[in-house]
């Protein structure tokens, strides 16, 4: 084998591996992340199973504000009532947000 030949060779064995390291990346990151949150609670939905709440900053994910959550289990809403200030689990999956252990905070 010529030395720009082995280069090539070289060059391309790589570029594959690179390629396949980032899909192998990607790919981790699909499942399901959580964040913790607080904010206000603006108004509670059971029959539509949401809440919308005016959350505070979540670092990594975004800034201040007022947004709805799926709430997937109606005891959820037991005991939270609009303007109650609240601590909560957010779940992003599949383009979805949806809150969970929603707690009333002082
Ligand atoms: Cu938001």
């Amino acid at each position: 084998m010529n030395k720009t030949l082995s280069f090539l060779v070289i060059s391309v064995g790589f570029l594959v591996l690179l390629a396949c390291s980032k899909k192998a990346e990607e790919e981790a990151e699909e499942p399901e992340k959580t964040y913790e949150a607080v904010g206000v609670v603006y108004s509670v939905e059971p029959e539509e199973n949401s809440i919308i709440i005016s959350h505070e900053q979540i670092p990594g994910l975004m800034g201040a504000m007022t947004m709805r959550f799926a709430v997937k289990d109606k005891s959820e809403f037991e005991g939270i009532a609009a303007e109650d200030s609240v601590k909560f689990t957010l779940s992003v999956g599949e383009g979805e947000y949806v809150a969970s252990g929603i707690q009333k905070i002082e």
